[in-house]
């Protein structure tokens, strides 16, 4: 469904008068008004396939209704949160639960919905019906050579998916690893995924990337094959220039320090993109921002610092896979996923207002406290109005998630598709 132009104009005027009082407020305050507002027009965060339904978790999933049924209904309603917050503007797919069955046709959907194919998502920490052999102990570190020759072909097949739909990159992450001391050898294991990826690796079109994606631990709980971020950079480094490490923000030990990590990956060079979510315990992908807001902040300063300053490239020049992975099995997923992307504009907004020169002196002068209060100052800054205003003038939503429920998008949905639908994905 679509929320039709005059519907989305009147939202807007409902709300200009006291939009307008907000902006001109902080934009007294903020240098370069002009440029941040360009720098967020052009920010794209991708959507996943699989967050369009209801997430589950290990024990049940209640469905919300409304779910899309195929994948261009998914598509329909990535380019409905597009439309209102100009900012979700990708989609990334998952092989084998959103297969482009007519690829130029599923590539004109998306166009006229204005969103592009961001990377390419493999699974093989699934067997899917009819498949020969069982991922149940791995796929690519697997002791059997078909067991990692079938995860192989998967991958090269899911980047011709991808190139018939125009991505130019992909994400590998596998569940691989063990559950008991002693179930593996761990340079076993290592040495197999490396010479599979490598063979993933030499089947990549030549203006592709791949991210290799690592995460602490579950499914496997005694050790990860791809369980950190050292081990992913060791995997890039051997691979090549195409291979990158992903951080998905769901996937390290508690408190681990991972602005300190985007930094250091950024200097080598070897950022591929990121995952957002947020999380309390352990890969709980809550809502981006919902948890822990200042890690977030420390995050795209690292960003903002280590992209705009050092290479004069803006976060949303194309060259990082920026996307949400997030599950829910309490919200409406398309709230969700509104309120995701609200807080990471927000966040990149913030982290543009520091002033960097000060920072460096204060750094230089070891004024702890006025670094701190550098940051500080930028993260309490209140720059939802300047969002907005950047959503204004891309032709979107003042204020997306009222539109959407004052629109009542969910019941029309469900009114469209059943209420006893379930998407693809886990
Ligand atoms: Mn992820």
């Amino acid at each position: 469904m679509k929320i039709e132009k005059y519907r989305l104009e009147s939202h807007n005027e409902s709300l200009i008068k006291e939009h307008t009082r907000r902006f001109n407020f902080i934009a007294n305050d903020v240098p370069n008004v002009e440029t941040i507002l360009q720098k967020l027009n052009y920010f794209q965060v991708a959507i996943p396939s699989w967050a369009l339904g209801t997430g589950g978790t290990r024990f049940a999933r209640f469905a919300g209704g409304g779910e899309p049924r195929n994948l261009e209904e998914k598509i329909e309603d990535i380019g409905l949160l597009h439309a209102l917050n100009k900012s979700s503007g990708a989609i990334s797919l998952h092989i084998p639960w959103d297969i482009p069955e007519n690829a130029s046709h599923i590539k004109t959907l998306a166009a006229q919905n204005d969103l592009k194919f961001d990377a390419m998502n493999s699974n093989t920490f699934q067997d899917q019906p009819g498949q020969k052999l069982s991922y149940k102990f791995g796929s690519m570190q697997h002791v059997n050579k078909d067991i990692r020759k079938q995860a192989i072909e998967h991958n090269i097949q899911v980047i011709k998916y991808g190139v018939d739909l125009g991505s130019q990159s992909l994400t590998v992450w596998l569940s691989d690893g063990s559950c008991f001391p002693g179930q593996l050898n761990f340079r076993k294991a290592f040495q197999n995924t490396l010479e599979s990826l490598q063979e993933v690796y030499a089947a990549l079109p030549n203006d592709w990337k791949m991210f290799v994606e690592y995460k602490a631990y579950e499914p496997n709980f005694y050790s990860t094959t791809v369980g950190d971020w050292g081990q992913s950079l060791l995997y890039a480094n051997k691979l090549g220039e195409k291979a990158y490490t992903l951080v998905d923000l769901g996937h390290h030990l508690p408190n681990a320090n991972i602005e300190q990590i985007v930094s250091l990956l950024l200097m080598e060079g070897k950022l591929g993109g990121f995952h957002f979510n947020d999380s309390k315990y352990g890969d709980d992908d809550l809502t981006v921002g919902s948890i822990k807001p200042y890690q977030l902040f420390l995050i795209f300063n690292e960003l903002v610092e280590g992209i705009e300053i050092e290479k004069n490239t803006p976060l949303g020049a194309g060259a990082f896979g920026w996307m949400i992975d997030a599950s829910h099995n309490v919200k409406d997923p398309l709230e969700d996923l509104l309120q995701s992307v609200e807080a990471i504009m927000i966040t990149y907004t913030q982290a543009l207002l520091v002033d960097r020169k000060k920072l460096v002196d204060a750094q230089n002068n070891n004024d702890v406290v006025t670094a701190q209060e550098i940051l500080q100052q930028s993260f309490r800054t209140d720059v939802r109005a300047l969002v907005a205003e950047a959503r204004l003038r891309s032709g979107g939503a003042l204020n997306p998630l009222s539109i959407y429920r004052g629109e009542k998008v969910r019941d029309r949905l469900i009114k469209e598709r059943g209420s006893k639908i379930i998407a693809t994905g886990l």
